[in-house]
């Protein structure tokens, strides 16, 4: 068993027998640590234990593959152990380290107790995430020790009780002071810190809440962003324009003397607002939001009062349309803590806003072998269990009768995932009937991708044979209304023609970036084009015409026009930027397949052929592909130390589905899959394979699973048989 630096240097640690993950039918999942007598009443699931046990988990061990159909298959039968009864792939989903300081300040600002099951392997898990070098922590688990990251979770850790003279506290410290302490962190740091009363909002850079009040015609409403920039500037814009704090604690007072270089009350705060640290910097202000934010302050101090509240009510009236939309879920847990707040604010701790809230913020902290952290969603449900399914069928799997079971589960899975209602009115959200989420249909949020792929999951099944009767469980309305859907996201008007992007289409222009606060993120003022989202919704789009006639004149139009976008957005080199997978592999990959479906292959389309030879240019001499994730934000090929598997996968599925010619090259990426293959069947985690905002690294669990099953199976369908 790995013993973690906190067991080193001592830290307590729960009894891992002890944690069950309850699932329910929508993919709802949280975390029970139950009482030692009924542990025998109440066993762990396979999954818990693979999760808590790594490699002493025990299972079947299957005879050594001989072919790579007898590798898929191994892995299948690891993962068909794994899958929940639900049908879904449970995984923490981790990685982004500026989430748990939300939860953990939602809960000290409201009061609420954290079990200290929670806290003893939160306090771990930021623990075991240090950097190993210098003790701080970056904007991610992967990262150099940043401003923010460091500063956050240091506020997390004294937060949920690790004392300051605690080696870890010290030495992160350290790293704060050198790093320009709380002064020098960047926005949203500023905010956590000023609602906690250790900082001063007049350090924070406005976010005036009339400008929900503009009307939606103006081409800079905040409506028209990005839907993950507005959900957390809305309720930004209540506490910065309030001056939400909470009371001063013993503890908070001990914080302000700890993450500032100098005495709290000898700092102008003011004259902070744009201090931040050079290492964190990834998108400097303009001089134009410099110069807007000035004149906001002033505005700030002469606005009357009743202007305000007026405003805040506004604004409080749409992030209730927001939980009504999301179950209380809110779209991701950053909005979903600052809701939390502003609810407690606005209606008190009785309230049945607030308590909701807090009693769905169990949905977005997870446990795991290093301890429990707040993830980026509430889970990767409905694109896991998507690919699951398609894979299943695309490697042949699902024509043995022993995943039966599974493709059962994971179908009905999507079935009750798939939106049945609209929205509240007046959200400003898109119509989302009939399309899919990318996690459960209680978050409510649909994503293009994510409705192309599960359309096409459920297709498959209905279209084979022997699940053919399955097909009478879908509501053949709601899937037409899901291709309305996802044909209405496509990008036709004045930005990025023919292209997808993730959850609408693009509403403003992208000269909007020039506002963009954030400074740790670039790219997210609106919604932008992405060739993987622009991937899939042509692969979705190109299997559903073959199978269904339905608007067949418009999907045709909306298939050439994403392939036109496709092949557009190639490099001279041959390459394609991924913007949610690491990163040219996976970008590669989707589009690869993309063109096949609408049969471009190697020999004949010269998009395709400069495709496959430049990731052919990519492999190794172990025979595999290896990314960096530095690939994402120097936007150049960046090789890792040796090949990987679920990138190799990623190649090798290209190269099969654009029917590149040289086997050896396909031969020698499957030899490496192979030889990286346990003896249970299932695969080690490698390295992070997800991304986004161009910086930000999230691991997805299930992708070292679902990808080799579909890059083996490929094979063996165009080379063992
Ligand atoms: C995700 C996760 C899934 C991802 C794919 C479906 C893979 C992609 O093809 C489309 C975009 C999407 C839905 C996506 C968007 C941004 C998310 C939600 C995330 C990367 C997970 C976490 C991230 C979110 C922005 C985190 C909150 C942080 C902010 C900077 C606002």
């Amino acid at each position: 068993m790995t013993v973690y630096y906190s067991e080193k240097i001592g830290l307590p640690k729960t009894d891992p027998q002890r944690w069950r993950l309850r699932v329910n039918e929508l993919g709802r999942q949280y975390w029970d640590y139950i009482e030692k007598e009924d542990l025998k009443n109440d066993p762990q699931t396979p999954y818990v234990q693979y999760l808590l046990k790594g490699d002493e988990f025990e299972c079947p061990i299957p005879e050594k593959p001989q072919s790579a159909f007898e590798s898929a298959r191994n892995c299948a039968d690891f993962l068909a152990l794994i899958q929940d009864e639900s049908g879904v792939f449970p995984c923490q989903y981790k990685g982004p380290m500026f989430m748990s300081i939300g939860y953990v300040v939602a809960c000290y600002f409201t009061n609420t107790p954290i079990p200290d099951h929670v806290r003893t392997e939160m306090i771990r898990y930021v623990v075991n995430t240090a950097h190993p070098v210098d003790g701080g922590w970056g904007l991610h688990e992967w990262d150099k020790s940043t401003c923010f990251g460091t500063c956050m979770n240091y506020v997390v850790l004294r937060l949920l009780g690790l004392p300051k003279d605690n080696p870890v506290c010290i030495k992160a410290r350290k790293v704060l002071h050198a790093l320009g302490g709380a002064l020098a962190t960047p926005y949203w740091g500023k905010a956590w810190l000023s609602l906690l009363n250790v900082y001063k909002w007049e350090g924070v850079n406005p976010a005036p809440p009339e400008m929900w009040n503009l009307p939606y015609s103006l081409k800079i409403h905040p409506c028209r962003w990005w839907v993950h920039t507005r959900a957390i500037a809305l309720p930004l814009s209540y506490i910065s324009s309030y001056k939400s704090q909470m009371p001063l604690t013993p503890l908070l007072k001990e914080l302000r003397n700890e993450i500032f270089l100098q005495d709290f009350d000898t700092i102008d705060f003011s004259k902070h607002r744009n201090n931040v640290c050079g290492i964190d910097l990834y998108y400097p202000h303009t001089s134009l939001l410099d110069f807007a934010n000035s004149i906001l302050v002033g505005y700030d101090k002469i606005r009357p009062t009743w202007l305000l509240k007026e405003s805040n009510d506004a604004v409080y009236e749409l992030i209730k349309k927001e939980l009504a939309n999301t179950e209380h879920l809110c779209i991701a847990p950053v909005n979903a803590a600052f809701n939390t707040i502003v609810a407690y604010l606005e209606e008190g701790p009785e309230s049945y806003n607030f308590k909701r809230l807090q009693e769905r913020f169990k949905d977005v902290i997870f446990h795991g072998p290093q301890g429990m952290t707040t993830m980026g969603t509430n889970g990767t449900q409905v694109w896991d269990t998507s690919f699951c399914l398609q894979y299943f069928f695309m490697a042949g799997l699902a024509d043995l009768d022993e995943y039966e079971e599974l493709i059962i589960r994971c179908f009905k899975f999507l079935i009750r995932s798939q939106f049945t209602t609209d929205t509240v009115d007046g959200s400003y959200r898109d119509k989302r009937i009939g399309c899919f989420p990318f996690s459960t249909k209680e978050q409510g949020y649909t994503v293009s991708d994510c409705t192309a792929e599960a359309i096409k999951a459920i297709l498959m099944v209905k279209n084979h044979p022997k699940f053919a009767y399955l097909g009478d469980y879908i509501d053949e309305d709601l899937l037409k209304k899901g291709i309305d859907g996802l044909l209405s996201l496509q990008n036709v008007g004045s930005y990025h023609f023919g292209s997808f992007s993730t959850y609408e289409s693009t509403r403003a222009n992208p000269a909007l970036e020039k506002i963009n606060p954030a400074e740790v993120f670039g790219n997210i003022m609106v919604e932008y084009p992405y060739v993987e989202c622009t991937d899939s919704s042509v692969l979705g789009l190109t299997y559903f015409r073959e199978h269904w006639d339905y608007r067949r004149h418009d999907i045709d139009t909306a298939i050439e026009r994403g392939v036109k976008f496709i092949c557009d957005a190639q490099q001279e080199d041959g390459s394609w930027y991924g913007c949610w997978g690491v990163c040219f592999t996976y970008a590669g990959m989707f589009a690869l397949e993309a063109l096949a479906s609408v049969n471009q292959y190697y020999e004949t389309n010269e998009v395709v052929r400069k495709g496959c030879d430049f990731l052919v240019s990519k492999q190794m001499a172990d025979g595999g592909w290896s990314e960096s994730i530095k690939s994402c934000e120097t936007h150049t090929y960046v090789r890792g130390k040796r090949g990987m598997v679920v990138q190799t996968s990623w190649v090798l599925i290209g190269l099969i589905l654009a029917k590149y010619p040289h086997k050896e090259v396909i031969d020698r990426g499957v030899q490496l899959i192979m030889s990286r293959q346990k003896t249970r069947g299932d695969f080690d985690f490698e390295a992070v394979e997800g991304i986004f905002n161009h910086s930000c690294g999230i691991e997805y669990p299930n992708y070292k699973f679902l990808f080799p099953i579909k890059a083996l199976g490929l094979y063996s369908k165009e080379y063992e048989q």
